[in-house]
């Protein structure tokens, strides 16, 4: 049994997210982890919301609501939507806990101690009208690289270009408008990144299993000048997390706080504290997931995320880290495999929320239950490249894969065996070629799909599992024991019983997909043991003759052609 921790990025606190949000990590990490789970794994699943940085002020102040509010009720909503999703994090937390003031402040603290930390004279766009500094996401103006006019002082959405807020052409203040600005000085805290350079590009060598995605944007960063500069930890916001040196006050940055960036993966760890407090559990039970010096050692520690995510996870983190540790007294877990995947689109364009483009999580919930769209979303992931979610796509995917194929097998075996047989297993002779047939070939598919999940290829599992479904279905077309049932019931009794066991089966592997589902399965079969099948051929001897089973209401409904039509108007966006 191995012990694997998996977080996934942590969603921004502003608004609820959409469905490119939740297939760029929180979901993938969620099968994940579930299939980990099911092979007897211990898992942890971390999550969070990350709720510092502009975002959070802005859509705040948009809200009318002081910051500290607005994030505690948004953390309810975004939690309560993960659980509509089934997505089954251990803990969901905070990135404004105290654990995470506190992991934060101390880690700020051993860098400073390292002498990675530089005390850095900054000229930072102020706003007379608005009282105070626009860092990032505060200031808009014309980009001077393209000439956009909504740039924000971090990024150019418009051409991507990395930007400083003094770049920009006619600046305004994104709070007010107002354009009365001016320059002045202020005192940032500047990680030294460049100087571990050398380290991490050694550690990243060592990830030769990592997917190309990630390594090829850790190494653009690192070998070109963009990637690893030293870089500002610090800004002039209310809210965040104070800037100190440990418990102590870091003399000249009072009221600044640190850098979302810097606070928001240390939250990864403090959400470990926060489950292990909420748990009544010790210290030792969080440090035995994130300190190889306490238990961590054999720990396989994979992230989730979006691509443009990779290089804070890739350099950033791992080199406050790698700071924290300069002496060796904290050697912190770093990560053995990203999972960095790239953009679901939304019918051929971006997702919107200002222009009500493309579904939202909750939207998605009120439409169809959650098993319809982690379906969807992880059988077409955007792993290799980018998705597309098309109406048309969505609707084919689960009339085709999960009503005609999965739903309608369990339909159909188990209303023919009640009409025959009763709600019960059939006697029924013993099972013959057919029958070894399909063990073999379901053996030789568990192999496969079993690689994929180590291999964290989702859409590749996916189609896996629905290869088996398959299986199952051409078995009971070829079988035919309502024919069979005419001349020689005892045949169709073996094919029947064989067929409420691959129900069974089918409910045990769809679980990290389909959750719900599954459960409905395993519960209509009356099934104890949900175990992974080491064994094929005994799998489908687990439930014997006579064993008692219900026929399970319809497990999926189709979309209709007019209920597709509606819902693609309805999210079609301005
Ligand atoms: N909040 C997600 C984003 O960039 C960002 C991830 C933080 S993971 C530590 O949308
Ligand atoms: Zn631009």
């Amino acid at each position: 049994m191995a012990r694997i921790l998996i977080t996934s990025a942590l969603p921004y606190i502003n608004g609820v997210k959409h469905l490119g949000n939740l297939v760029g990590s929180m979901l993938p990490a969620d099968a994940y982890a579930r299939y980990m789970r099911a092979r007897g794994h211990e898992v942890l699943l971390i999550c969070a919301t990350d709720e510092h940085g502009t975002p959070a002020e802005l859509a705040a102040a948009a809200a009318g609501k002081p910051v500290a509010e607005y994030c505690a009720e948004m953390h309810e909503v975004q939690k309560a939507l993960g659980a509509g999703f089934r997505l089954s994090f251990d803990h969901f937390g905070r990135s404004s806990s105290a654990r995470n003031h506190e992991l934060t402040q101390h880690m700020a603290g051993r860098l400073y101690e390292a002498g990675l930390i530089e005390e850095v004279m900054e000229r930072q766009v102020y706003s007379n009208a608005d009282g105070r500094f626009l860092p990032d996401r505060y200031i808009e103006g014309t980009c001077p690289n393209c000439g956009y006019e909504r740039a924000r002082g971090d990024q150019c959405e418009n051409c991507t270009k990395q930007l400083e807020p003094t770049d920009l052409i006619n600046p305004r203040s994104a709070i007010s408008g107002s354009s009365d600005l001016e320059v002045r000085e202020t005192k940032h805290l500047y990680l030294m990144q460049s100087k571990m350079r050398g380290k991490l590009a050694e550690w990243i060598d060592t990830k030769i299993d990592w997917p190309v995605l990630a390594t090829s944007i850790a190494k653009k960063w690192l070998n070109d000048g963009e990637g690893l500069q030293d870089r500002s930890i610090t800004r002039d916001l209310d809210w965040g997390i104070p800037v100190k040196r440990g418990a102590s006050v870091w003399p000249g940055m009072e009221g600044k706080v640190f850098y979302v960036w810097f606070d928001a993966p240390i939250e990864y760890i403090a959400a470990t504290a926060e489950w292990a407090d909420v748990n009544g559990l010790g210290d030792a039970a969080w440090e035995r997931w994130w300190r190889e010096d306490r238990g961590a050692e054999d720990v396989r520690y994979v992230e989730f995320m979006a691509k443009d995510n990779i290089p804070f996870h890739t350099l950033s983190f791992p080199a406050t880290l790698m700071g924290t540790n300069f002496d060796g007294a904290e050697p912190w877990k770093l990560v053995d495999f990203i999972k960095g995947v790239n953009w679901l689109t939304y019918e051929g364009g971006k997702f919107s929320t200002s222009q009500g483009r493309g579904v939202f999580m909750d939207q998605a919930l009120e439409i169809l239950p959650s098993d319809y769209w982690r379906w969807w979303l992880l059988s077409n992931a955007p792993e290799g490249s980018d998705s597309d979610f098309t109406w048309e796509g969505f609707q084919g995917g689960v009339n085709k894969d999960l009503a005609d194929v999965l739903g309608n097998f369990v339909s159909r075996v188990t209303k023919f065996c009640r009409s025959k047989f009763g709600e019960e297993v059939p006697a029924g002779g013993a099972y013959g070629a057919a029958e070894e047939a399909v063990i073999a070939d379901l053996s030789a598919r568990l192999k496969v799909y079993a690689a994929h999940w180590e291999a964290v290829e989702l859409r590749k599992a996916a189609a896996e599992l629905r290869a088996m479904w398959v299986v199952g279905n051409e078995y009971l077309q070829s079988a035919e024991p309502w024919a069979v049932f005419k001349t020689d019931p005892e045949r169709a009794g073996a094919i029947v019983r064989f067929a409420l066991n691959l129900i069974r089966l089918y409910g045990v592997l769809s679980a990290p997909f389909i959750p719900d589902a599954s459960e409905a399965m395993l519960g209509a079969m009356g099934a104890e043991d949900a175990g992974w099948p080491e064994d094929v051929a005994a799998a489908l001897s687990a439930l014997p003759a006579g064993h008692g089973f219900k026929v399970p209401d319809n497990l999926f409904s189709k979309i209709t052609d007019d209920a597709r039509e509606e819902m693609a108007a309805r999210f079609a966006g301005a």
